[in-house]
């Protein structure tokens, strides 16, 4: 066996690394999946919610929740062996928008997390990716004491185009997410090979 080379003797692949974008609302589950599939200790810039924190962090409905990410989550998730995501958890109080234009430089897309229960939470995040035409999907983060909608419903709600993707998922489970991330890479290129479309016709 050569050094250097996998066991089905193909040279190893220097995979594309591509960076995708977690959004959504306060304790919509952003951390939560960040860490559900990382492959490296996800880094996160927690801080207990403190007093002063209190009437500016509205945890109404997020009342287990007890830490805030202040700065973002980041991780690595390794599709395939020649496809590695890069995750940003972007932070979602309102005082956090000026790290988003950075954040979002060279970002393939992006998930928006949504709560069915506060689902105008994510209404800033869908609005910054349309703007800016970053391809994003909708993840529905399906908190069991929340009622269940059908898709079609959350489009309507959330008045979003045909072509972007709804799905429901369970940010804690490593499978369900690992779906979400393939959607948005699927999504992203689907809409790069529409706008190349436009582009040459
Ligand atoms: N039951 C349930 N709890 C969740 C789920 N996702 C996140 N949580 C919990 O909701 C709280 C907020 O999640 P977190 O990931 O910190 O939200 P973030 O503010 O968007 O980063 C935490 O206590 C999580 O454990 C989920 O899918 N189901
Ligand atoms: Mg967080």
């Amino acid at each position: 066996m050569i050094f250097g080379r996998s066991e089905r003797g193909k040279p190893p692949v220097e995979p594309v690394t591509l960076k995708i974008l977690v959004a959504g609302g306060f304790g919509v589950g952003k951390t939560t999946l960040v860490g559900a599939v990382s492959e490296i200790r996800p880094l996160r810039t927690e801080e207990f919610l403190t007093e002063a924190g209190r009437p500016v962090d509205d945890t109404t409905g997020v009342e287990r929740k007890h830490t805030t990410t202040v700065a973002m989550d980041f991780g690595r998730i390794t599709l395939r062996e020649d496809l590695v995501l890069y995750l940003f958890g972007t932070p979602g109080q309102e005082r956090f928008w000026f790290m988003w234009d950075e954040l979002s430089e060279g970002a393939l897309g992006a998930i928006v997390l949504a709560d069915t229960r506060r689902l105008e939470d994510c209404f800033a995040a869908v609005d910054y990716f349309e703007r800016r035409s970053i391809p994003f999907l909708i993840g529905v983060n399906c908190f069991e004491e929340a009622a269940r909608y059908p898709v079609e419903d959350v489009r309507r709600a959330l008045d979003l185009d045909e072509a972007v993707p709804v799905l429901l998922c369970d940010a804690r489970d490593r499978s369900s997410v690992k779906d979400v991330l393939v959607g948005v890479v699927q999504h992203a290129m689907d809409h790069d090979a529409g706008r190349r479309q436009t582009v040459t016709t």
